[in-house]
């Protein structure tokens, strides 16, 4: 009597353990950022700066945060986002689980200085996004025509 009680304990310990093992899989690929980024666009620029729009959106359980832009055609890149008509730089912005973050002009947007050459209407400027927690995201920015000009001296 005793063994086979003892047998079925250890049967439903381990059936418990793998139960938890699946349903922790399963929790880390639903608690994921999934992003895709589109509507990409940088007014063609008129000096050495430029502003650069997109929306990052996020099919993923879980949130995440852009924290930082990189450009082989600016000697660096900044998340901005706008204040009472003032632009100021962030740590990172949020990209909430089943939601997107919007740059848009007038918004947050991303701040291009000391380009080193200024880019064309109809010509591409590459970018690479970095996340908290997802891998970074390579987006080529089509230059569109000067519709927005960055103040200078923010
Ligand atoms: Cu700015």
């Amino acid at each position: 009597m005793r063994c086979p009680a003892v047998a079925a304990v250890v049967v439903a310990g381990a059936l418990a353990l793998t139960g938890c093992g699946g349903s922790d899989g399963s929790g880390s690929g639903d608690g994921k950022a999934h992003l895709s980024v589109d509507s990409a666009y940088m007014p063609q620029p008129v000096s050495d700066m430029a502003a650069g729009f997109l929306t990052i959106t996020n099919d993923g359980g879980a949130a995440d945060r852009l924290t930082s832009v990189s450009s082989k055609a600016a000697g660096q890149v900044t998340v901005h986002e706008t204040v009472d008509g003032a632009m100021q730089e962030v740590e990172a912005l949020e990209i909430p689980a089943h939601g997107a973050l919007v740059l848009e002009s007038g918004g947050n947007h991303l701040m291009f200085e000391q380009l080193k050459r200024q880019p064309k209407q109809g010509e591409n400027v590459s970018v690479e996004l970095h996340f908290d927690r997802s891998d970074p995201v390579t987006v080529e920015i089509p230059v569109k025509p000067a519709t927005f000009t960055p103040k200078t001296g923010h």
